[in-house]
């Protein structure tokens, strides 16, 4: 919780004109026990992502100092730069203003950090960086990406459930975040359950937690056998349970979605929120 002295650094406005727009209700506030006022970042960050304000000061508020609207590229170059150069003060001041800038998270994911990580896989392959680079950058992105959803709002209470996991022997998390922070953007209550799980285990958190969405994400497909089958459990449960199931990920050839039922099938992230979009 911040006091509206140090909101209003944050900002790059009088602390009498904070106190104003509190006491307009345009920022939601709280009070100490002696009576001050306290405005939590959340509420700070939704006001100037409504606004389009540029944050004068980050720092008072524990953001990095290169959350500038400046920052909100999502050229796969620049992204891969950061990465290669270990600066996750570049990265997270990056996702956040992309995130206050109010711009389309799937825009940064599809079109900039997906063809980053493809890149930096070619790279790889042919020898041009190390594994433990490759490795590094996912590190970094899977940090800014928890910070990010750290930032977003609460779900309401009501708002609708969706779950997310990776199959058994398939160990990418990246896609899964993201989608994860896509959904907590459009405020559901979104929740990656984890990767490498067996299918009769999403299929029991199907039944418990009754989720209206839930999403898998498969990057590669070992046994198409026991592929076939873990999705056909899961869609069972689905079934009885009313819950859709978004398919999405390289791993997902035609012939093989052939195999299997599902609800939409995405290529990118962007094509599920245009689903949600259509049927709400
Ligand atoms: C990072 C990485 C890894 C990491 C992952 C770490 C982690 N914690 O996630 C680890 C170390 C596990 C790994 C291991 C391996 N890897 Co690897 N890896 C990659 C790399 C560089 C990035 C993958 C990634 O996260 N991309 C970012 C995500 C966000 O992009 P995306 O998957 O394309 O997802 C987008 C869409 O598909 C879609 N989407 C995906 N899922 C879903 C789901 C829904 C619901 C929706 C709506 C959308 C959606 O939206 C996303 C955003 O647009 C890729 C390169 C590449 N081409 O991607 C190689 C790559 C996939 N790996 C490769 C290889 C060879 C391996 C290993 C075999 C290496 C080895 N010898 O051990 C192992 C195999 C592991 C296994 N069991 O499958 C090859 C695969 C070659 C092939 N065609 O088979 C690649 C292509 C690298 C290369 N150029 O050679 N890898």
């Amino acid at each position: 919780m911040y006091s509206p002295r140090q909101v209003a650094k944050a900002i790059g406005v009088s602390e009498a004109s904070l106190k104003r727009w509190c006491d307009r209700g345009l920022l939601p506030v709280q009070r100490t026990a002696g009576g001050h006022r306290r405005i939590s970042k959340r509420d700070v960050l939704a006001f100037v992502r409504e606004r389009q304000q540029d944050l004068h000061d980050p720092t008072v508020l524990g953001l990095p100092e290169t959350t500038t609207k400046a920052q909100a590229t999502h050229a796969p170059e620049a992204l891969i730069a950061m990465l290669l150069a270990d600066d996750e003060n570049a990265l997270r001041g990056l996702f956040t203003s992309w995130f206050l800038a109010g711009r389309p998270m799937t825009t940064l994911f599809d079109e900039g950090l997906s063809p980053a990580f493809h890149r930096l896989g070619a790279m790889w392959q042919s020898g041009a960086i190390e594994v433990y680079q490759e490795r590094r950058s996912v590190e970094l992105c899977r940090r800014a990406l928890y910070e990010l959803t750290l930032l977003m709002p609460e779900p309401a209470a009501d708002a609708p459930l969706a779950l997310g996991a990776g199959l058994q022997n398939d160990p990418y998390e990246l896609a899964n975040l993201m989608v994860e922070a896509t959904l907590r953007e459009m405020g559901w209550q979104a929740e990656t359950l984890g990767t490498d799980l067996p299918g009769d285990t999403i299929a029991a958190a199907v039944a418990t937690r009754r989720p209206r969405l839930l999403w898998l994400s498969v990057a590669g497909v070992a046994d198409e056998a026991a592929f076939v089958q873990a999705v056909d459990t899961i869609w069972q449960a689905c079934l009885e349970h009313k819950t859709r199931l978004a398919m999405g990920g390289r791993g997902l050839s035609e012939a093989l979605r052939g195999k299997i039922r599902y609800t939409v099938y995405c290529t990118q992230i962007s094509d599920l929120v245009d689903f949600l979009r259509s049927t709400a």
